[in-house]
């Protein structure tokens, strides 16, 4: 087994983008030290030499330890630095049902809240230049989550897991994407349940 530490590692990340947050919340909330390196998207930075020396995908987040180890992808970064703590479930198949969620959220939800969000809030986009289908792949991922809360305060088990920090990265901030959470209800109590979780701001009400 490895005997790499996974603490003092530099977390490469825009703190605009949920995907950079997710690996910074975990560590925080597992007490994980690391060090946040600032990298403008919109400024074009994960695009300059340095950094494509560091992740030739040319995106962020990416994790560094001095060691020389690099690891994109924020729900990988996340499920290492999680491995065997409290918010990785214990029974094999609610594991599996975590990573379910997280395949779920890179391919149906991000991939429509986040892009959306980018568009409308970063670029300023006004929504007749947004291709449409953002908004309907974005609501119907918001649907799923509805139906998947219904009755319940987390989306696996009976706590706060990895799945959670992933979803609610970028449905905390689905607004800025025109996105309407009051339609949602369990999704919306939901994200307050997992900010406080977190010990992060509410994106909506910030105090
Ligand atoms: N699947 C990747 C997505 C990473 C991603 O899309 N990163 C965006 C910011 S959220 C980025 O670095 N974009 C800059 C670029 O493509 O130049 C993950 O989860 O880490």
């Amino acid at each position: 087994m490895s005997r790499a530490p996974k603490s003092g590692f530099m977390l490469y990340g825009d703190p605009g983008s949920g995907n950079c947050l997710k690996p910074k919340w975990t560590a925080d909330l597992l007490g994980i030290a690391h060090e946040w390196i600032n990298v403008d998207v919109v400024k074009g930075e994960t695009r300059q030499p340095e950094f494509l020396a560091i992740n030739p995908a040319g995106q962020v987040p990416v994790a560094r330890w001095p060691d020389g180890r690099v690891l994109p992808q924020s729900n990988a970064i996340m499920l290492y630095l999680a491995e065997g703590s409290r918010i990785i479930p214990e029974s094999s198949f609610e594991r599996a049902e975590a990573l379910s969620w997280l395949f779920w959220e890179q391919y149906s939800h991000e991939t429509a809240i986040a892009v959306r969000r980018y568009q409308k809030h970063y670029l300023k986009k006004p929504d007749t230049d947004i291709d449409p289908a953002l908004s309907v792949k974005g609501n119907l991922a918001l649907s799923v989550m509805e139906g998947r809360l219904k009755g319940r305060d987390w989306f696996v088990g009976n706590g706060l897991s990895v799945a959670d920090i992933a979803l609610v990265a970028y449905t905390r901030v689905a607004h800025e994407g025109g996105f309407d959470l009051a339609a949602y209800p369990s999704v919306d109590s939901w994200v307050l349940r997992t900010e406080d979780a977190l010990g992060i701001q509410h994106a909506r009400n910030p105090a």
